[in-house]
């Protein structure tokens, strides 16, 4: 059911005085975490920006519960987490929030274990296309052409597809979403934690340190993802693959804006060709074309 602004709890989650960064996106997006869940959340942290922002113990600038885990673990431990608390009959829904190194990468494994044997829990990666924490290295979800410290050319690989690895997976959730359309991610949010079983939910966030723009432009610089075709909002529920709304439009190759307006806001993609934006048009169209197939 969509989701009116008017009706958001006003409790907040992610409180004043935290250590992000301004115009953090992993900020952003646990606000919208604490608005979809509420206080049935529980978090489970790998290392990453987020294990920062949240602050040092005995304090926090988060109000979640949160169980800090090394990399390859975060899934299983979920899992357990989730088992215990219905042995207790308590009534929680247990998120691992992980960068795009810790899913995509390093978190990879367990990940991919946990679906496989659908594990009752949501995983979200907060994907700012790099290892931010450790000083701006590569992942596979660096985008081509994208600087990195790791990649001071520009990184060559094309951007793992790790929603539709996911959807492979035949778990009975999986979407992507964006900090620049929070309704639509409160809405999978809210949606998956109806379902029973592993749900996979991938979040566009922009990081402004790492991509070089200025934080002002944080959900600018994602919107556009969306607009000119970067960034595909959709979702499957039971395998069902549906186009979201705020993607629908750009479908149609003609609505699009141009990549370079996209390019052009970040300073990571300052060495971009010409060659090669047209190589990275070339991926817009077939990421495209290949979730066309799959909605139809
Ligand atoms: C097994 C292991 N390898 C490496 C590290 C060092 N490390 C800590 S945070 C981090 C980067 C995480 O990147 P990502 O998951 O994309 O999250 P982000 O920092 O971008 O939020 C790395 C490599 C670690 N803590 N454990
Ligand atoms: S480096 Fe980026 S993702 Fe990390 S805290 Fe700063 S703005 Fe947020």
């Amino acid at each position: 059911m969509p989701i009116n602004i008017k009706d958001l709890p006003k409790e907040k989650f992610v409180l004043p005085g935290d250590a992000a960064c301004p115009g953090c996106p992993e900020n952003m997006g646990l606000r919208f975490v604490g608005m979809a869940l509420g206080s049935k959340a529980i978090l489970v942290i790998p290392a990453g920006c987020t294990s920062i922002i949240q602050g040092l113990a005995p304090g926090s600038g988060l109000k979640f519960p949160i169980l800090n885990v090394p990399f390859a673990s975060s899934d299983s431990v979920a899992a357990g987490l989730s088992s215990a608390k219905k042995i207790l009959g308590e009534d929680a829904v247990v998120v691992v929030w992980a960068g795009d190194g810790g899913t995509a990468d390093i978190g990879f494994a367990t990940l991919s274990g946990a679906a496989e044997r659908n594990d009752d829990l949501i995983h979200i990666c907060v994907d700012n296309e790099a290892y931010m924490n450790t000083g701006i290295q590569r992942s596979s979800q660096t985008p081509p052409g994208a600087w990195t410290t790791t990649t001071w050319l520009g990184k060559r690989e094309r951007k793992k597809d790790l929603p539709l690895i996911m959807l492979m997976h035949r778990i009975p959730y999986v979407a992507t979403a964006s900090v620049a359309y929070p309704l639509d991610f409160i809405e999978k949010l809210r949606k998956a934690s109806a379902i029973k079983g592993f749900k996979y939910i991938h979040l566009h966030a922009p990081c402004p340190v790492g991509w070089r723009f200025d934080p002002a432009y944080t959900v600018a610089v994602a919107k556009l993802a969306v607009e000119t075709g970067m960034w595909i909002l959709f979702e499957a529920e039971g395998g069902k693959v549906s186009i979201s709304p705020p993607s629908k439009p750009y479908a149609d190759k003609n609505r699009r804006k141009p990549i370079k307006e996209y390019i052009a806001m970040q300073g990571r993609f300052r060495n971009v060709t010409q060659e090669l934006l047209t190589e990275l048009e070339k991926q817009v169209d077939d990421n495209w074309s290949t979730l066309l197939k799959l909605a139809t």
